[in-house]
């Protein structure tokens, strides 16, 4: 990068603002959304000091009103390398493999995210990205006919082309470069009114699922939800109706705990949006929605084990009537979890960043004999440990998402049965290859990154004390 250069980092807000900004513009109730995230967030901070700590000490308030994720969903492997590409020039890379045609639903996917430390502080946007998977279409001219449709888009302008070539050859962008790509990548990711297909084929594609018809009978990847980070989900889900909007029947993922883990999402349906055919106007198309999301710490891979046992658990009880009823019961199940940061820090259940306390660098400054061991410095409160927040996407929750937006649900039922069982016969390591051969490189492990951030912060406390604790 040389100075006249702007920073990925920059890019990547700039994008991200611009995203939001549009799809204020085409899906207003997700300014409603906006609006009441903001409003929990504050009502949170102000009732509750120690939380507004702590995520100083994370350094994460800057970024909370920046803070949000988005979905898009392609067809091919040259639109998903392409993308690659593009999101690596904001700084952003796939991290994480996440199968979901176990749930039904077929696609597969990865999220693009920044992953140094000081990136995520800075904006820690992230792109849950989907490929289809025409394979699982069982119908073999519906197949060959959805291929085709496909091989005939290009979802990038051709100014974006140019720009991403420029910016590989020159590793980066000068301030008006930068500007321009993040205008003419917007447009990959805007809204369509007009169908690429007549009525008849949207209807066969929907008919095999409703998802095919969504990636294949449109010019691009429409934006699908951006979702801002609350800090308070179960307040935000109860004033949803306040606002106007409509909430998904129960929160995803882990209850509400004093020491939140993984991440807890819940969304609005997706809207019925009036589309015109090539051969016809009058249709209708679903697809796009708002979704909020609240984020705790990163847990280990033992943490991890643990969360995915009981989530099992607590999904064999008989389903609950209402959310609350599904919270009681989620509760109940993860009494078992661990729920104070010495346990779980102790037990090595989710990840931590360590630094030097200002009582540690006093200390230090009297040359006060160092804690044999990061136990004793961090009991003796020389060493401060944060929670490493949870960057990444839960497989079920993502499931439990696509589906609550996909309509009809007696439908979708059939449609479960109906993957599961043509998936048998390729297991989920071959299908993370086949993503990863389209993707053009191998997806980030999740596992590794959040675990060079808690080492990282340990060599820094290390060289700090000046002993091995
Ligand atoms: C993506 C759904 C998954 C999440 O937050 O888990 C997702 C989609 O509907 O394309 O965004
Ligand atoms: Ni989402």
């Amino acid at each position: 990068m040389t100075l006249s250069q702007v920073s990925p980092d920059d890019i990547r807000s700039a994008f991200s603002q611009a995203m939001s900004d549009m799809y204020r513009q085409e899906v207003p109730q997700y300014g409603d959304l906006l609006e009441l995230v903001a409003n929990i967030n504050q009502t949170t901070l102000d009732s509750d000091p120690a939380l507004a700590a702590r995520l100083d000490a994370q350094n994460e308030t800057s970024r909370l009103g920046v803070e949000r994720h988005g979905a898009i969903r392609v067809g091919t492997a040259d639109e998903l390398s392409t993308l690659r590409r593009v999101f690596a020039l904001m700084g952003m890379y796939p991290v994480s493999y996440y199968d979901l045609s176990e749930a039904g639903v077929p696609v597969h996917s990865t999220a693009f995210r920044p992953v140094d430390e000081s990136a995520l502080q800075r904006n820690p946007f992230r792109v849950f990205t989907s490929l289809l998977r025409l394979e699982l279409i069982e119908d073999a001219a519906l197949r060959r006919q959805a291929a085709s449709i496909l091989a005939e888009r290009d979802i990038f302008t051709s100014g974006a082309r140019e720009l991403i070539e420029l910016g590989e050859r020159q590793g980066g962008f000068d301030r008006d470069q930068a500007e321009r790509f993040v205008s003419e990548i917007l447009e990959t990711f805007r809204w369509h009114r007009d169908a690429t297909v007549d009525q008849e084929t949207y209807h066969a594609l929907h008919a095999a699922h409703r998802l095919v018809a969504d990636v294949v009978c449109f010019r691009g990847p429409h934006i699908n939800h951006l979702t801002p980070r609350t800090l308070d989900i179960d307040a935000a889900q109860a004033a949803m109706p306040e606002y106007g909007i409509t909430p998904k029947a129960v929160i995803e993922g882990p209850p509400r705990r004093q020491w939140p883990i993984l991440l807890r999402q819940t969304s609005f349906k997706a809207l019925e949006e009036p589309v015109r055919f090539a051969d016809s106007d009058g249709g209708t198309h679903t697809a796009r929605f708002g979704e909020i999301e609240q984020r705790g710490v990163a847990l280990t891979p033992k943490g991890r084990a643990l969360y995915d046992e009981l989530l099992t658990r607590s999904r064999q009880a008989s389903a609950a009537a209402d959310n609350l009823a599904h919270q009681r019961q989620l509760s109940e199940v993860f009494a078992a979890f661990p729920d104070d940061a010495a346990t779980l820090r102790r037990e090595a259940l989710a990840y931590f960043r360590y630094q030097i306390s200002e009582s540690g660098r006093e200390h230090l400054a009297s040359a006060e004999p160092v804690p044999t061991s990061l136990d004793a410095a961090v009991e003796a409160g020389w060493v401060d440990a944060t929670p490493i927040t949870y960057e990444d996407f839960l497989p079920v929750s993502a499931a439990g998402i696509f589906q609550s937006n996909l309509g009809d649900t007696q439908h979708e039922t059939q449609h479960q049965a109906h993957t599961s069982e043509s998936r048998s016969e390729s297991r989920s390591e071959s299908n993370q290859s086949a993503f990863e051969l389209a993707l053009g490189r191998p997806v980030h492990d999740e596992f590794e990154l959040y675990g060079r951030l808690q080492q990282d912060s340990l060599d820094r406390v290390q060289q700090h004390l000046g002993v091995n604790p």
